[in-house]
């Protein structure tokens, strides 16, 4: 038989203290042969402590620690730098809240078989949200809908943040450049793998609301997101105008 996958779950944290030692122990139960990265960017109520006195205790978990708050992007960016040079072949991204369910990361991994990156789904059959406002739904849905039509994309969630990537794809993308903060990193990884000839799928989960601790969303974070996707969405339709435009002549 041959060895299993080397998995790396990263988990970017900023003041998480009330959510980190369950998601971590969720995550190593649910995929013993996993590590987890926690990237902690100085959370002033000490989440890189309490990770720190996990790593001591377990071999598979690991600490990074920044010095500023510096978005998800950067932290996810930081993570994959380090778990590339580690040699795992595969790297899921995982928030600390408890909304991405580690017990649901076989479907991701699994997957994976056919696919070079998994994006876990809220918005295809099977996928559900937990506990979340009208609001909140209808910005993700409608996130989601405007991104589809801008990019010319058929993917259900590709803001969404609970995702399995392989190596390869991560090593031939300049993901470094990946400028954007919130939903829009993601939206940007999703559209450099489709770019670069790569099988995306989508798998249902169940996304469940965070319970404890503060959110980070923010306004600035859509608007962000709402700017860049129209940007790329300009470039996409020029393109798509110039080669039929081409095509003509
Ligand atoms: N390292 C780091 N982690 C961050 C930063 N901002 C958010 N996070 C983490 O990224 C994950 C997602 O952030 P959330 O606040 O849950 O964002 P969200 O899921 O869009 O918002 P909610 O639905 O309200 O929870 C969590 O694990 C956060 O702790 C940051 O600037 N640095
Ligand atoms: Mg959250």
């Amino acid at each position: 038989m041959s060895e299993p996958d080397r998995v790396l779950v990263i988990i970017p944290t900023y003041d998480e203290r009330e959510n980190i030692e369950l998601i971590v122990a969720r995550v190593l139960t649910s995929v013993p042969h996993a590590h987890v990265l926690v990237v902690d960017d100085g959370s002033p109520d000490g989440t890189g402590k309490v990770a720190d006195a996990m790593a001591e205790a377990d071999e598979r978990v690991h600490v990074m620690h920044r010095t500023t708050k510096n978005g998800l992007g950067a932290a996810y960016i930081a993570g994959f730098g380090w778990g590339l040079a580690e040699g795992f072949d595969v790297l899921v991204e995982m928030d600390a809240d408890g909304s991405h369910a580690p017990e649901q990361l076989h479907r991701l991994l699994g997957a994976l078989d056919s696919a070079d990156v998994v994006l876990g789904s809220r918005w295809v059959p099977g996928g559900s949200v937990v506990n979340w406002p009208r609001r909140r739904k209808l910005l993700s849905l409608g996130g989601n809908l405007y991104t589809r039509m801008a990019l010319g994309i058929e993917l259900k969630d590709a803001t969404g943040g609970y995702r399995a990537y392989k190596r390869t794809v991560l090593e031939s993308m300049d993901y470094a450049s990946v400028a954007s903060q919130g939903y829009c990193f993601q939206v940007d990884l999703t559209r450099r793998a489709l770019d670069g000839g790569f099988r995306v799928i989508e798998v249902p989960i169940t996304f469940v609301e965070r319970e404890r601790g503060e959110s980070k969303m923010s306004g600035e974070i859509v608007r962000e997101a709402f700017w860049r996707v129209t940007q790329w969405g300009m470039a996409y339709r020029g393109a798509q105008l110039r080669a039929l435009r081409g095509k003509r002549s």
